[in-house]
């Protein structure tokens, strides 16, 4: 079954974008802060960069906890290649989510929109960090694709 997952990755890897709650008001509200892209519009420049590396996207916003935790569980058995994750203010909350992450045998990238250090003092400390592949803010929405660079920059060594 190893074998077979190394085969099945080398023609279409897997990605699973998580986005966590109040992320589904971008480009509505703070546009300051947030920027002017909504979440539909990070969305699709993620596709478009998926279908160009021939990458399969699974892409989940919710505003609810246990919906992202029961939407972790769900991969546990067949896991994607790897996880892009804005936990939003879950970053700075949730060991639920923490915990369910580490069950899934796949890295993750956690990235922030804004430069979560450069803000209130709450928003540095993240529950997420020292368990990811990398951490990207303060990117804007590049962020994700920067995110997705790094996660196939890291299958293709490994
Ligand atoms: O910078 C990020 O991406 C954050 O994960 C965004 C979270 C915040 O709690 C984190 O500290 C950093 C907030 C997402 C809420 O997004 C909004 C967008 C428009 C209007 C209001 C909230």
């Amino acid at each position: 079954s190893v074998c077979f997952a190394s085969f099945w990755e080398i023609f279409m890897a897997s990605i699973l974008v998580l986005n966590g709650p109040n992320l589904n008001l971008l480009g509505r509200r703070e546009p300051h802060l947030y920027g002017t892209m909504t979440l539909d519009d990070i969305e699709q420049r993620v596709r478009t960069q998926a279908n160009a590396s021939r990458v399969a996207i699974d892409w989940l916003q919710t505003n609810h906890e246990g919906v992202m935790i029961d939407h972790i569980h769900s991969v546990l058995d067949q896991p994607p290649s790897g996880i892009i994750i804005n936990p939003g203010a879950w970053t700075h909350s949730s060991v639920a989510i923490r915990d369910a992450l580490s069950a899934i045998e796949c890295p993750f990238v956690e990235v922030h929109l804004t430069n979560i250090h450069s803000r209130e003092p709450f928003r540095a400390h993240s529950y997420f960090s020292d368990q990811a592949l990398a951490v990207i803010a303060g990117c804007g929405a590049f962020g994700y694709e920067f995110a997705m660079i790094t996660l196939l920059a890291n299958l293709n060594q490994g």
